[in-house]
């Protein structure tokens, strides 16, 4: 009898101690669109380690590559209502959702990545985030994702004229139609894990992107003209659904947010290592990559996209203007 009771006073501490610890511990689901050695993959894990190692196991992280938790406009939607708990975006497709973030989807509206990042870190990265966090979106830190420039299977691009009845996949947002529309291309928004055999298929002749996304997803097979016209300087973000945010203490958001900026900081430098091994990567399997010495012919043609941008949101100029000036 004796001998019963201690094995079920075992067994209800025991069950006690599971109770709690289901009730304090969170496992964070993390969405990610990258391959696992992509630099946004391992500086995601890095955060997941260091928000693990830092809570002593009450908050964990699990993070799905490769973008098998679906598309990533759906995804930004999913953080919204908390159904994902973090991911990293491109702040291009969020377009839809914060509008805050468009001023960066604008053509060349930074002019080098260093003025990307020193802005990103002061008040145009501020005033960004905080439209985030009104619409449910906590950034946690911005990644780099260099410049976006065009690729495509027909020829090479030096001038707008080029892009003349090419059609062209862009991300899910219509400043990026509008983009190609103003050199009299063909835009069609596209997920991006449709874009390989999109190609392939001739369904598109190309796309845009930045060298580890051209390299990592293959497209540079397919697509063999590489022309950097670099129109894009869009920031990402690892960001967290703000429902998940206001579940943990404040003491395991302070160490979130703390990881978040530490993993950017080392996002950024793996970024310029495989920035430059992406290259010599489409270089090595046969691109033809060519530099356009004069961009202005591309600003000009890209000049109505901003027109019609300011015309249309006159509450996000001064956040334009900031940039530029
Ligand atoms: C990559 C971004 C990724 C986008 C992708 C795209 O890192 O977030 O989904 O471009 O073009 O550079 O869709």
């Amino acid at each position: 009898m004796k001998h019963t009771l201690t094995i079920r006073g075992t067994l209800l501490g025991g069950c006690l101690a599971l109770a709690a610890s289901a009730v304090s511990a969170q496992e964070l689901r993390g969405w990610n669109i990258h391959v696992e050695d992509y630099p946004v993959s391992i500086a995601m894990e890095s955060f997941a380690a260091e928000v693990a190692e830092k809570t002593g196991g009450a908050v964990s992280a699990k993070i799905f590559h490769n973008g098998v938790l679906g598309s990533q406009p759906d995804a930004i939607e999913q953080i919204r209502l908390g159904v994902l708990d973090f991911g990293e975006f491109s702040l291009g497709p969020m377009g839809t959702s914060v509008p805050e973030t468009n001023v960066v989807s604008l053509p060349f509206i930074f002019s080098s990545i260093p003025e990307m990042y020193e802005l990103m870190d002061g008040e145009v990265g501020d005033a960004i985030g905080a439209g985030m966090i009104e619409r449910g979106i906590v950034p946690l830190g911005w990644y780099d994702a260099g410049a976006r420039s065009f690729y495509n299977s027909v020829r090479p691009i030096n001038t707008p004229a080029d892009v003349e009845g090419l059609k062209i996949r862009v991300m899910n947002n219509d400043l990026f139609v509008q983009m190609v529309e103003s050199m009299d291309g063909n835009a069609t928004p596209m997920a991006f894990a449709e874009v390989y055999q999109s190609i392939q298929t001739g369904v598109v002749d190309g796309a845009e992107n930045n060298p580890p996304s051209y390299e990592s997803t293959s497209h540079f097979e397919v697509a063999k003209y590489y022309s950097l016209t670099e129109h894009l300087i869009i920031p990402e973000c690892l960001c967290m659904s703000k429902q998940s945010w206001d579940k943990l203490s404040p003491e395991h958001q302070d160490i979130v947010m703390a990881a978040g900026r530490a993993s950017a900081d080392l996002q950024r430098e793996l970024w310029q290592e495989r920035e430059a091994a992406s290259m010599e990567i489409v270089q090595a399997g046969g691109t033809t990559v060519n530099t356009i010495a004069d961009k202005a012919p591309f600003q000009e043609a890209m000049a109505p996209v901003y027109e019609a941008f300011l015309a249309d949101n006159p509450d996000l100029a001064d956040l334009v203007n900031l940039i530029r000036n």
